[in-house]
């Protein structure tokens, strides 16, 4: 286990060649002697100094800008130094390394990833939920992602977190007092209108909670896998959505065998598009394995895109894939090629699902009986699955827009809803708890033979699953877990 009392340093900005680039020390006690060894003189807090860097025997190593912050006014909340040199590899690892000599009688180490964010937190420079929110900013890989991890990091969702655990803490304190007196416990409830500030806490908490989730799928993106038997056009249709082309596309059954994994954001969701190989009997070894992997894959999946070619109806082997996909998953089934069947390019772009839908399943139907396979009802066989059906064309690009917003709406996205807090599923699961927790809270307070101290116990453990997210009492084992996950140096 790391000590949080070492003084630590670090290269805090990106590997790699840059303008600027920043080492930055952070110590419990103060570092007037390794400021001293490396530029020569003391600083004035919180004022640029333009210097130069020296090494052990004098030598420049580089010149900039050195920083001082004396605790507590600081990120970490302890004495920060940073020195503000030149970007490169070469030149910020002889400026770490002369922080880590001159730093050695203090005990100075280099910093594990995350640890000036776990020392704020440490110090109260800010709550866990906000340490998150920084390591959630600096991963964001979408503007309204970005937006939201702002939010939660300057301590919005916190804020709205430990209001309703401020709330709880109330009614439990009236409940609390009460008990001391049994023969007011049943006028209780009624005196403080207990059950309408259970219920209004409650129902605040649900709203925080759905604007927990729409961060949750900007912070996390949604897995959509494209499943279908070869030459369906999921390939193409990945390179649709991409913009570019991202897989190998040819006519050629079995082109793709291993997954391509594509990321692409709508409205600044972030998807991840995961194209695989073609379900189908194979006896090509590399493609076998390729089969393999598409399964493992749509077990993984948060949404499953089932292709078919409008032109090509299989329906035994479509039937086939779609009783193998799993129940929990949502599954679009998706027609392809719609361009090629009649009156597939008509005025009946992308707004217009439903007429598609007519189109496609006509067509099959009419293909099916054309291709003499009487009594293969294809849509009974679709139809006893609950997927929804949507006609497109990878090619034209006819349906994709309704699909795009198909894909949000099965992600739970709520496009005019607030804006989110960039929660995480860690935020999700203590709301869930305390959500749970009121719930059975109030059913306490409806029974005729209530039991207070019943109803108090649900308080307490709804407020511990709030104060939780903002690591009010946190372990050591989630703050290693949480912050190691950041990068170095921040
Ligand atoms: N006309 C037409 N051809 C398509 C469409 N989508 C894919 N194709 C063609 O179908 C063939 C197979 O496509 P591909 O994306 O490799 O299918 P995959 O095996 O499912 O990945 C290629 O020749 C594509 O050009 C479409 O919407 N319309
Ligand atoms: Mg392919």
């Amino acid at each position: 286990m790391i000590s949080d009392h070492d003084p630590i340093v670090a290269i805090a900005t990106a590997p790699g060649r840059g303008g600027i680039g920043v080492v930055r020390v952070s110590s419990p006690a103060r570092l007037d002697a390794l400021i001293e060894a490396i530029v020569g003189r003391p600083l004035t807090p919180r004022h640029a100094h333009f210097l130069p860097f020296k090494d052990a025997n004098g030598v420049l190593i580089d010149e900039g800008i050195a920083l001082a912050f004396p605790a507590p006014h600081s990120y970490t909340g302890e004495h920060v130094v940073e020195f503000q040199g030149h970007g490169g590899p070469v030149v910020l690892r002889r400026l770490l390394a002369r922080c880590l000599e001159a730093g050695r009688e203090q005990g100075i180490r280099l910093a594990e990833p995350g640890e000036f964010t776990r020392r704020a937190f440490l110090n109260d420079r800010m709550d866990l939920a906000q340490a998150e929110a920084v390591a959630d900013l600096i991963d964001a890989s979408s503007e309204a992602a970005a937006r939201s991890a702002a939010a939660s990091m300057t301590g919005a969702f916190s804020e709205q977190v430990t209001g309703l655990a401020d709330r709880i803490v109330h009614l439990r304190m009236l409940v609390e007092a009460t008990l001391d007196f049994p023969e007011e416990e049943i006028e209780f409830l009624e005196k403080y209108q207990a059950r309408s500030v259970l219920d209004a806490i409650a129902s605040d908490l649900s709203h925080l909670l759905a604007q927990a989730r729409q961060g949750a799928i900007l912070r996390e993106g949604l897995h959509v896998v494209l499943a279908g038997q070869p030459n369906v056009g999921k390939s193409s249709l990945l390179n649709a959505l991409a913009g570019f082309e991202a897989a190998i596309v040819t006519p050629i059954a079995g082109t793709t065998r291993d997954k391509v994994v594509q990321q692409i954001t709508i409205e600044g969701v972030p998807l991840h598009i995961v194209d695989t190989a073609g379900l189908r009997e194979t006896t090509d070894t590399v493609e076998q394995i390729g089969i393999a992997r598409t399964w493992a894959e749509i077990e993984q999946a948060d949404v499953i895109l089932h292709l078919l070619d409008a032109t090509q109806p299989q329906p035994e082997l479509d039937a086939a894939i779609t009783s193998r996909l799993p129940a929990r998953t949502p599954v679009l089934e998706i027609i392809n090629k719609m361009d090629l069947v009649e009156g597939g390019n008509d005025g009946a772009r992308d707004s217009a699902g439903d007429a598609v839908d007519a189109r496609a399943d006509a067509r099959i139907d009419a293909n099916v009986v054309a291709g003499g396979a009487p009594g293969v009802d294809v849509n009974a066989n679709v139809a006893g699955h609950p997927a929804k059906r949507l006609g497109i064309s990878a090619l034209t690009g006819e349906g994709l827009d309704t699909l795009r917003q198909e894909l949000l709406a099965i992600a739970g996205w709520n496009p005019s809803g607030e804006s989110p807090y960039l929660a995480r599923e860690r935020h999700i699961q203590a709301l869930l708890q305390a959500a749970g927790h009121l719930e059975i809270a109030g059913e306490h307070a409806a029974l005729s033979d209530r039991v207070l101290d019943l109803f108090a116990e649900e308080l307490r453990l709804a407020h511990g699953a709030l104060t939780s997210i903002t690591g009010e009492f946190t372990s050591d084992d989630l703050l290693g877990v949480i912050f190691s996950r950041f990068c170095i140096g921040k």
